[in-house]
């Protein structure tokens, strides 16, 4: 069987696909390499991703691509600490957890990612389409995850790292779009949040995150300025 600890991963640091990634292999203590790489739609790139997106993980067999794919692939390779639990029925509840959150929680925040971060403009259609999305998500999760301390119990799980990184965007998307908190909307889950932005994983990948993201809010001439540099700017 091979280890993952030969692996590549490729991608940039805004990326919270990217960061979640990063966050499970530094969390697994497996020895990975970092290759700072944009996204591309090069036949070239699309030979290695092929949807022409980060991240991607190159392993000694080739290449793999798509978050979770890839997280199940650290998990089945071995190695490392083990971020699903044991037994089938609760691996798969935290399975469900990551789906939900990216396919009503992240896919929904994407479409507004132009008119928040990108220079664009988000019209109200659009910002009414993801709106129902991302309700109905929020409150299955305060159905599926009571935070103690872990959104899926006692241990870290994927569902954590995943959910972490897709709220800290998103977060942001929803403050400005709505005047909303969505960390708000489950018991428990603000303090769980506060815990994670501790762990020293997410130090490490938040401190590369925080110097990216600055540059390419500034690139993008975006709409969202972080709360620091807002009042920075009034003063
Ligand atoms: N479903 C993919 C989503 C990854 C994704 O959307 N990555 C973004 C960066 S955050 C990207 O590569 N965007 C470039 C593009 O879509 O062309 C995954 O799970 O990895």
């Amino acid at each position: 069987m091979s280890r993952p600890d030969a692996s590549r991963l490729h991608g940039y640091p805004v990326s919270n696909y990217f960061n979640a990634v990063r966050a499970a292999l530094i969390e697994k203590d497996v020895a990975f390499e970092l290759v700072l790489e944009r996204a591309s739609q090069d036949e070239a790139f699309l030979a290695r991703s092929a949807m022409g997106k980060v991240p991607y993980l190159e392993t000694p067999q080739g290449c793999i691509a798509e978050t979770v794919a890839i997280l199940d692939y650290l998990e089945e390779a071995g190695g490392g600490v083990p971020l699903l639990p044991s037994d089938p029925f609760s691996r798969a509840r935290v399975r469900q957890v990551v789906n939900i959150v990216q396919l009503y929680i992240e896919v929904p925040l994407r479409t507004l990612f132009p008119g928040v971060f990108m220079g664009g403009h988000n019209s109200e259609q659009t910002i009414a389409a993801a709106r129902p999305v991302l309700d109905r998500a929020m409150r299955a999760l305060g159905h599926l995850v009571t935070p103690k301390p872990f959104l899926m119990g006692e241990a870290l799980t994927t569902a954590d790292l995943f959910a972490f990184y897709t709220f800290d965007i998103g977060e942001r998307v929803a403050r400005f779009t709505w005047d909303m908190s969505l960390l708000d909307q489950v018991e428990g889950l603000r303090d769980w949040f506060d815990a994670m932005a501790d762990r020293p994983s997410s130090r490490a990948v938040l401190t590369d995150f925080d110097a990216a993201f600055a540059a390419y809010l500034r690139d993008k001439a975006a709409a969202w300025q972080e709360p620091e540099l807002k009042e920075t700017h009034h003063a």
